[in-house]
């Protein structure tokens, strides 16, 4: 956790907060290499290490690095400050992938579907989204679908209860399609705005689980015209890389159309988001940057990539 006070209301204070392990590591090496006036070959193999320390991964750290090394062939030598800049702007057009979210439907409910694996962030995520919803003045439904883990439904529903979001969930165990049903079919009746579907991240085995998501999309699609409207995979930054593979599962199973990093606040990984974007192709639509329900941040490439090297 971050020793710092971020200044309140600062969206990009925040999330330099936010990024400060990574950042941290990344500065620590570039303020090394980019010591002297002029760069060499020798910069460019450091700040290739540099940017892999940072769980960018091979493929995405050439991708980063290739503009840097064209100027510097061109030129022979360039300096910290336009390396820099480089460096920034192809992290950001990197970052810059997928399309923007569907449009808020005329007929309401937006539906919102959350997948991820245990543990990644999910519950929270939504609780801070349907916070965000309900200080935007909307009418925002929760629905349980996650009836496996313990204590998954009350945990839900103390969080719809702090938030003044209801929740609709059935006992522990229940059929988490029919407890989606029940969902759409409430949202729908009460003219609300947001629907926000909380789903398990474990089940007994893992091809379990993607038939259940299945289901689920399914029972959504089937109940709510055009819905889900978005359908967001949440990932622990914590993981880093390792949220390649993890993605790719997800979106084969179920079609994520965008990705929530969670827990940015506590990894020196924060490059991974950038690669993960980009062998994807998805783009990130909010990062986590603490527990609180104010801590989630709407996702700008050229803000993050600048608060990365800066
Ligand atoms: N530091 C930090 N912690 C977070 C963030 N998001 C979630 N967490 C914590 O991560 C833990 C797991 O979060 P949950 O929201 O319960 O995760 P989940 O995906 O719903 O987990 P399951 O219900 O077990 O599948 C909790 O202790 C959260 O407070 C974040 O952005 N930063
Ligand atoms: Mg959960």
């Amino acid at each position: 956790m971050s020793t710092e006070t971020p200044a309140p209301s600062g969206f990009f204070s925040r999330l330099r907060d936010g990024l400060r392990k990574t950042r941290d590591g990344l500065r620590e090496k570039l303020e090394g290499l980019f010591g002297g006036a002029t760069l060499d070959e020798g910069v460019l193999e450091g700040l290739e290490e540099a940017l892999l320390a940072s769980d960018l991964g091979p493929a995405t750290t050439a991708a980063i690095l290739e503009p840097a090394r064209a100027a510097f062939r061109r030129q022979g030598a360039t300096n910290a400050e336009a390396m820099r800049a480089l460096l920034a702007d192809r992290v950001a057009a990197l970052l810059n992938v997928g399309s923007p979210p569907a449009p808020v439907p005329g007929v309401p409910p937006h539906v919102t579907l959350f997948l991820g694996v245990n543990g990644s962030g999910k519950t929270t995520t939504i609780a801070k989204l349907a916070k965000r919803y309900r200080d935007a003045g909307e009418r925002v439904l929760l629905a349980a679908g996650d009836t496996f883990r313990a204590a998954a439904i009350e945990q839900l529903q103390i969080w719809g209860q702090r938030i003044g979001a209801d929740v609709i969930a059935h006992r522990s165990g229940a059929d988490p399609a029919a407890v989606v049903f029940d969902a759409c079919k409430a949202a729908t009746a009460r003219g609300i705005q947001r629907l926000l579907v909380d789903t398990a991240g474990r089940l007994h085995t893992r091809q379990n689980l993607m038939e259940e998501l299945k289901k689920i999309h399914r029972v959504i699609a089937r109940e709510v015209p055009g819905a889900p409207h978005e359908t967001l995979l949440v990932l622990d930054a914590t993981i880093g890389l390792n949220g390649v593979a993890q993605a790719r599962e997800f979106h084969h199973a179920v079609g994520v159309t965008g990705l929530i990093i969670a827990k940015l606040d506590g990894t020196a990984k924060g490059g991974a988001v950038v690669a993960i974007a980009q062998t994807l192709q998805l783009p990130v639509r909010y990062v986590g940057v603490g527990e609180g329900p104010d801590d989630l941040q709407p996702f700008d490439p050229r803000e993050f990539a600048t608060a990365l090297f800066s």
